[in-house]
């Protein structure tokens, strides 16, 4: 991993940076494919499946005995960490949901917000060489806690785990699609793949470019996401050994992850590149991996408050804080997606298991975006009503500032009700 050593304030947007994507390039391949499945529906979806996969595919549901089989092909210990993994997301994201609170804001005069559930939504779940069935569960449950009546889900991917944990998530219709054109059928609708009215799940660069041009058409998304990437701050505390770990566990994802770690102490940089080398030979992915950690980056600084700043700055996916006092340290920082504490906390276990959601914020969006949480599935439809005590509270205020609007049909609403009561 490349040592910056003391870099000047004025050079940290340019170290900072996400590498940019040619997004115009990928449109142009995918405009055609929604509008494909948009106008022909099934058929262009087959059309599809043949040009792309070469397979004629006569059914995309999965059907029920495909389910059963999938349950009975997974090893019992498999079964029973997904089964552990689904009681801990559940028992965290359940204290998410809030009951409404009526709120009196003068007398007669109640207001309240209340949850509803995204009726319909749908999850995309990539294919490619790691099946992704934990994301099932990070989607799934919230969507099961809000109450979303239809949940559809889209995955190319053949591995059992993906329709075990769908069935324990209470996905309710599963089809065999991916790309861009799974995309393309859970937000146009087609004989078999009912429409939704948000898409979530991660995806290559087709997917996400289908995902932002779809909702430019009136369809949600869960957030414009990027590759994933780990921030780690460490001081003297900490270990080599997790820390090369915990970047690499990043690394593994893809060649273009994004790793970054910053530390004010020199020789720990130093151990922690020596640990890469060592624990890179074993890994399976290691050419993956490799690759994510030559591009990325270590920072030496002057002081924690550098430090801080910097972290500050990049606005991580996920930030590893193994330093002394960690959660002090992270009272200080305000742009993370997910932030993990102290050397026993290593983002794997977000990724898996603790409860806490690993669908995140990338590429600087956790400046502004927070990760998926029971909240992505539901609306917030206000409430208000307005006694006779209320409307003679609270109608003067509003004639007021209707007519100094020009608004006077907004004025008289309320005062045919005033002069009612006179
Ligand atoms: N680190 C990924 C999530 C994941 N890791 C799934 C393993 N499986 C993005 O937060
Ligand atoms: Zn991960």
């Amino acid at each position: 991993m490349n040592i910056i050593s003391y870099p000047e304030r004025s050079e940290w947007p340019a170290l900072l940076t996400r590498p940019v994507q040619d997004s115009l390039a990928i449109e142009g391949k995918v405009l055609p494919i929604l509008d494909l499945v948009k106008t022909k529906g099934d058929e262009g979806l087959r059309e599809l499946a043949k040009k792309f996969d070469g397979v004629e595919l006569a059914e995309f549901a999965f059907s029920q005995e495909e389910f059963d089989a999938a349950e009975s092909q997974l090893d019992e210990e498999l079964k029973a960490a997904i089964r552990q993994a689904y009681q801990n997301i559940y028992t965290f994201h359940k204290a998410q949901l809030q009951p409404a609170e009526k709120i009196e804001t003068m007398p007669g005069v109640t207001c309240w917000r209340r949850s509803v559930g995204i009726e319909k939504v749908g999850i995309y779940i990539p294919g490619g060489t790691a099946p992704l069935f934990s994301t099932v569960l990070m989607l799934g449950i919230p969507a099961q806690l809000a109450g979303c009546k239809e949940v559809v889900l889209c995955t190319p991917s053949n591995h059992p785990a993906i329709l075990f944990a769908a069935k324990l998530v209470g996905v309710t219709s599963a089809f065999r699609i991916g790309g861009a054109q799974a995309i393309a059928a859970m937000a146009y609708g087609t004989e078999s793949v009912p429409k939704v009215y948000k898409i979530f799940g991660p995806g290559n660069q087709y997917v996400t470019t289908a995902k932002m041009l779809i909702s430019k058409e009136g369809i949600a998304i869960d957030m414009p996401a990027g590759p994933s990437e780990v921030a780690v701050y460490v001081d003297d505390s900490a270990v080599a050994t997790f820390v090369a770990a915990d970047l690499l566990s990043q690394a593994e994802h893809g060649a273009d992850s994004q790793v970054l770690l910053v530390s004010t102490s020199e020789k720990f940089l130093t151990a922690v590149n020596e640990e890469l080398t060592t624990q890179l030979e074993v890994l399976p992915r290691r050419e993956l991996a490799a690759q994510s950690i030559a591009n990325s980056k270590a920072i030496l600084v002057n002081s924690a408050y550098e430090a801080i700043d910097i972290l500050n700055d990049y606005a991580a996916e996920h930030l590893i804080l193994s330093v002394k006092d960690a959660e002090s340290v992270s009272d200080k920082i305000f742009n993370a997606g997910s932030i993990f504490l102290g050397n026993y906390t290593p983002e794997s276990c977000g990724d898996y298991a603790s409860g806490t959601n690993h669908t995140l914020p990338t590429n600087g969006y956790a400046r502004a975006y927070s990760g998926v949480s029971v909240d992505s599935f539901v609306k917030k439809i206000t409430v208000q009503h307005i006694t006779e005590t209320g409307i003679r509270n609270i109608g003067p205020t509003v004639e007021v500032m209707a007519h100094a609007e020009s608004l006077d049909a907004h004025k008289r609403a309320v005062t045919v009700r005033l002069n009612s009561l006179l």
